[in-house]
């Protein structure tokens, strides 16, 4: 009787014992498939945005809300890093947390990436890097990059300055630049600083971040103009700034664009920022393409299909003249 219990007892263990092991490989296989069994399927995208600080960024976050939806098989997880990269960091290290399948993002700066880059490495999900980049020493912290080439960009504006004022002795420039550190500021400033070594009569009188907003470049503007009485160029990192700008010229009575006394070039060329070159308002505005949302989605495709691609893609930009610009172009544009 006795070995009878005694058997019956080893019998249950060995039963709960192969029970729990199965429970806890279901357990492992429901985590690693986390992501596909609670998304039905879909591809789940984080994505960091830097902010809403102006016409640009707004466009690039619809050309990924219209991209990553569930009609075309995603699931985007869209976090707006209001232009800090703290929130970017913790925003990513939320992507991890959650298995994303992709996290993609924006980079506010160049700087500071390395260790959230690490981590998302060691979990195993790819990292692709949109607009703007980052400065790492290790280029397996992300699988690729897309997005323009912001020094090209500063050195097609100057070039237009090159001969636009070729005849002028001297030209006293303003500078605003965007946010201090990202990759759009750094490229067209290099492009400016480029062409102001290269030309002894060329001169910046004032040089400051207006963050990239409209709020920003008025108020900077406003503090050039009360310190400042000749200006010939007003070099503007973004549209928005140079929107800002304009609104403190008109109060200081200023004149500005094709008829007036102070010339400006812009970046992004936006919807607006082409408006306001077609009414001469803008000299040159010099093109920044915001529609990403299929370009990321193109790269997800081939990864998903085990594809090879290029580290580095850039877009093709253009440039457009107040004296050149059509509405048509305008009318063509999506952004
Ligand atoms: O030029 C500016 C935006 O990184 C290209 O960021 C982007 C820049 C763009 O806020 O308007």
């Amino acid at each position: 009787m006795k070995k009878a219990f005694l058997l019956l007892l080893a019998l249950v263990l060995v039963i709960s014992f192969i029970a729990c092991r199965g429970n806890d490989k279901e357990k492992n296989s429901n985590n690693l498939t986390n992501s596909s069994a609670n998304n039905e399927g879909l591809i789940v995208v984080g994505f960091s945005q830097v902010g809403a600080e102006s016409d640009w960024r707004l466009a690039n976050t619809k050309s990924m809300r219209e991209t990553f939806n569930k009609e075309n098989g995603y699931r985007l997880i869209l976090k707006d890093a209001q232009q800090k990269l703290e929130n970017q960091i913790s925003a990513i290290r939320g992507f991890i947390e959650q298995k994303v399948d992709y996290i993609v993002f924006a980079p506010v700066t160049e700087e500071g990436w390395d260790d959230v880059l690490k981590e998302a490495k060691a979990a195993g999900i790819p990292v692709i890097i949109v607009d703007r980049m980052i400065n790492t020493k290790d280029d397996s912290l992300y699988t690729c990059w897309v997005g323009s080439d912001f020094r090209k960009e500063g050195e097609t504006a100057v070039a237009w300055m090159e001969t636009t004022f070729k005849d002028k002795a001297s030209l006293k420039i303003v500078h605003l630049q965007g946010s201090l550190g990202s990759s759009a500021q750094i490229g067209r400033t290099e492009g400016l600083l480029a062409g102001v070594e290269r030309n002894s009569g060329w001169e910046v009188v004032y040089r400051a971040s207006g963050n990239f907003t409209q709020v920003k470049g008025k108020e900077v503007m406003e503090h050039v103009l009360k310190q400042h009485n000749r200006i010939d160029v007003l070099y503007c990192e973004n549209d928005n700034m140079a929107f800002g700008a304009m609104e403190a010229m008109e109060v200081a009575k200023k004149t500005y664009g094709v008829n007036g006394d102070i010339k400006i070039i812009s970046f992004d060329a936006t919807h607006a920022g082409l408006d306001a070159t077609l009414k001469g308002k803008i000299n040159y505005n010099v093109e920044c393409n915001p529609l990403h949302g299929p370009r990321v989605e193109a790269i997800i495709q081939q990864l998903e299909r085990g594809e090879k691609l290029d580290k580095l893609a850039y877009v093709e930009e253009e440039a457009f003249d107040a004296a050149t610009i059509t509405q048509a172009v305008i009318d063509a544009r999506a952004y």
